[in-house]
């Protein structure tokens, strides 16, 4: 694009992200939407180049219409640029770096959040209600019983928690074994086509090009418009196509793994144990994975190693670079240390406090202009968990703590949108003990709310979370499972390490089998199945495997503006889904028994909207917003009632204006839209003597009950849409 058309892209309409706002309805308050976010924050330094890029059109002649229209008729645009939007089908793969930071939910819709990662593993494994918010884009993270980890509007690796992933083996004639992991260990030219709500994955290899079989992964969750139901099975689907590209015959094997994820941020919190237990029916073999109560289990002692609390008074044993950090911690706000001044009155205390002891690192020293760095000095991991205190700038790419192993940046957390309290935030670093680390504190910032204050750093094999007893009735409560389509599938229910069980794979060897095992909550439990195979020369077949899951109590999310509440104190609402099955493995035999009709359905409605005339990037844009529907932004609860934040995470209540501007569920599955209609707009957001509706359906605390007039309006067009559909 040219200078010109980079320029008038910035208008004023653009500055503040999805420019929903000219309600009266906020997420925060009687004010405007763009106001608040341009002022409570990062938006600050927005403002000042939106103010400054605006005098530069009006002092440029030719950009002068822009002053008027903002969008000036001659837009200089690349003719070349332009032709290739129109052209249709260019099918194209991501591929090579692009494969480690793009994810794409693969799980039912209002089901839980599962993502496909570039290179077919899985990741984002909120499938236990266990993210009770996905923080307003701004924000960058999200709090979850797992830890700090990043989200919104900025590239990154799609974390996983959990131990999970495929390999292919193949086995020649002359006893040669080939075994490579589905992923870019294994594979060094992989191939990702998104097209919601398939994934394909083609696994190649120019460096190691000898294995003697192709293999193709497709992941996804049944889509089929019009049957919402088999739309929001709690199931992602993994089929490998494997082909022989030899003369000779193969025998090959796909190999799965998956570590039992229940109560997994309860680890030495909660005594328990997990349980994993093989079952075989006709067709399938199944790996259920749950929880028992272990009642006698020692909790794991809460022992902790400071690593840093500042109470030497100086920086002795951290590198200081900048001003920002000062000669030595602070003991308390520096002068005029606060954040910029709000345009709304709001009972929020913005104060400085709950440090720990006399003194804390701050990097005001210089006020908010000042820019420094801590930097630790270099230790071992050792423990489970890194806990720091912390508040200051948001926006941890400018203001933030972060962790650094072997060299290369893995953690970074940054303040709480509007709390200045320090509050004990952690990340779980357990894939990373035994490895050299080093901490360091940033304050790249240079604009009113970028500081940032770090006190307490301790090294813990718990989190820093309070203790709870076993029950049916927590949310994270529940159970998964791993299933081969196949009934006579190897299948191992504690294969101990992966490398280990990969290695003993490929020299003939196998773990050995029980029907059940238990482990310590505070212990990795992995299961693992394998589905065994012979290639005739050229021949393909197809392995099918199923992750399912069951967590059936789902906990209303509706404190304070829907983030920053690590646990819910919201009544129960539960999952749809726990109306239609007892368990993972009864989810896994629903789909199994089905599976012909889903997948023909699923990939109708795939081919037939992608081999569209339509252009592919078009295409591709317009399928993208609806892969939302799969994400924890979307909730489907016991009742029937559909239930979202806004967007990425602010704010709860199917808020009525920002919904507006969504079309494809009405279209694709109606009976989600006319939910809302229903359970909230024409019933509990109604106020029955003047027909006004509330803005947002099931909230409290410190959400206003406000009425917003184009949410009205729309509630009206909506109605009626529902009425002709
Ligand atoms: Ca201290
Ligand atoms: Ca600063």
């Amino acid at each position: 694009m040219s200078n010109n058309s980079k320029r008038v892209a910035k208008g004023p309409d653009d500055s503040a992200g999805k420019g929903t706002g000219s309600s009266a309805d906020s997420c925060c308050g009687s004010m405007n939407r763009r106001d608040f976010v341009m002022r409570a924050g990062a938006g600050l330094a927005g403002a000042v180049q939106l103010a400054s890029s605006r005098l530069t059109l009006a002092a440029d002649p030719e950009a002068r219409s822009a002053v008027d229209h903002y969008v000036p008729e001659l837009k200089n645009l690349d003719p070349g640029w332009l032709r290739k939007l129109y052209l249709q089908n260019d099918r194209t793969a991501l591929t090579g770096a692009a494969l480690d930071t793009l994810g794409m939910p693969c799980g039912g819709i209002a089901s839980g959040q599962l993502y496909v990662r570039g290179d077919g593993t899985l990741a984002h494994w909120w499938i236990a209600n266990d993210a009770y918010d996905t923080g307003p884009g701004l924000m960058q993270q999200v709090t979850t019983t797992q830890g700090t980890y990043e989200q919104g509007y900025h590239t990154f690796r799609p974390y996983s928690p959990l131990s999970q992933g495929f390999a292919v083996e193949t086995r020649d004639a002359d006893g040669t074994v080939r075994r490579r992991r589905l992923d870019r260990t294994g594979f060094d030219d992989i191939n990702f086509f998104g097209e919601y709500p398939v994934a394909t994955i083609d696994y190649n290899s120019d460096e190691r090009p000898d294995l003697p079989v192709g293999v193709r992964a497709e992941v996804f969750s049944p889509f089929i418009p019009l049957n919402t139901r088999d739309s929001a099975i709690p199931v992602t689907i993994l089929r490998f196509s494997v082909s022989n590209r030899t003369e000779r015959p193969i025998d090959a094997a796909l190999v799965g793994w998956l570590q039992n994820g229940v109560f997994r941020g309860k680890r030495g919190r909660l005594q328990a144990a997990t349980r994993n237990r093989l079952s075989r029916s006709p067709g399938m073999t199944t790996i259920l994975m749950d929880s028992v109560p272990m009642p006698d289990a020692p909790l794991v002692k809460r022992q902790i190693r400071v690593f840093e609390d500042f109470e030497t008074g100086d920086y002795a044993d951290w590198q200081v670079q900048g001003d920002a950090f000062g000669t030595a911690p602070a003991t308390g706000a520096l002068p005029g240390q606060q954040l910029p001044p709000l345009p709304i009155e709001i009972d929020w205390d913005t104060s400085i406090g709950d440090w720990q002891g006399e003194f804390f690192a701050n990097s005001f020293h210089g006020g908010y202009e000042a820019k420094g760095r801590l930097t630790s000095k270099p230790f071992v991991v050792e423990n489970r968990y890194i806990v720091f205190k912390i508040s200051g700038g948001f926006d941890f790419r400018k203001t933030s703590i972060n962790l650094s192993v072997d060299g290369k940046l893995v953690r970074s957390a940054g303040g709480a949108f509007l709390d200045l309290k320090l509050r004990d935030r952690y990340w779980d670093v357990t894939e990373f003990i035994g490895k050299q680390a080093r901490l360091f504190v940033v304050d790249a910032g240079g604009s009113p709310a970028d500081f940032i204050n770090v006190d307490r750093i301790y090294f813990s094999d718990v989190p820093p979370l309070d203790d709870e007893l076993w029950s049916e009735q927590h949310p994270q409560h529940g159970n998964m499972a791993l299933t081969a389509l196949d009934d006579e599938a190897r299948a191992w229910t504690d294969c101990g390490s992966v490398d280990d069980f990969l290695q003993t794979l490929a020299d003939g060897g196998a773990p050995e089998s029980h029907a059940e095992t238990k482990r310590d909550l505070s212990d990795d439990h992995i299961a693992g199945l394998g589905s065994s195979f012979s290639l005739s020369p050229g021949e393909s077949k197809t392995r099918t495997f199923l992750v399912t899951w069951y967590f059936p109590n789902r906990p209303l999310s509706n404190t304070r503006m829907g983030f920053s509440s690590q646990v819910p104190a919201g009544k129960r609402v539960g999952n749809r889904y726990e109306v239609w099955y007892e368990d993972s493995r009864d989810v896994a035999a629903y789909v199994a028994d089905n599976l012909d009709r889903l997948v023909r359905e699923t990939m109708l409605f795939r081919d037939t909207y992608f081999e569209s005339t339509l252009p592919y990037w078009f295409l591709q844009r317009v399928a993208m917003p609806l892969s939302t529907l799969a994400t924890e932004t979307c909730q489907w609860w016991s009742n029937g009632r559909f239930w979202a934040f806004e967007g990425v995470g602010c704010c709860v209540g199917t808020c009525t204006h920002v919904w507006n501007y969504a079309q494809g569920p009405a279209r694709l599955f109606p009976d989600l839209e006319r939910s809302v209609r229903e359970f909230q707009d024409l019933e509990e957001g109604m106020d029955p003597d003047t027909g006004a509706i509330t803005a947002r359906g099931e909230t409290v605390g410190s959400i206003p009950a406000v009425n917003a007039l184009d949410g009205q309006a729309g509630a009206v067009l909506k109605a009626y849409r529902e009425h002709l559909i």
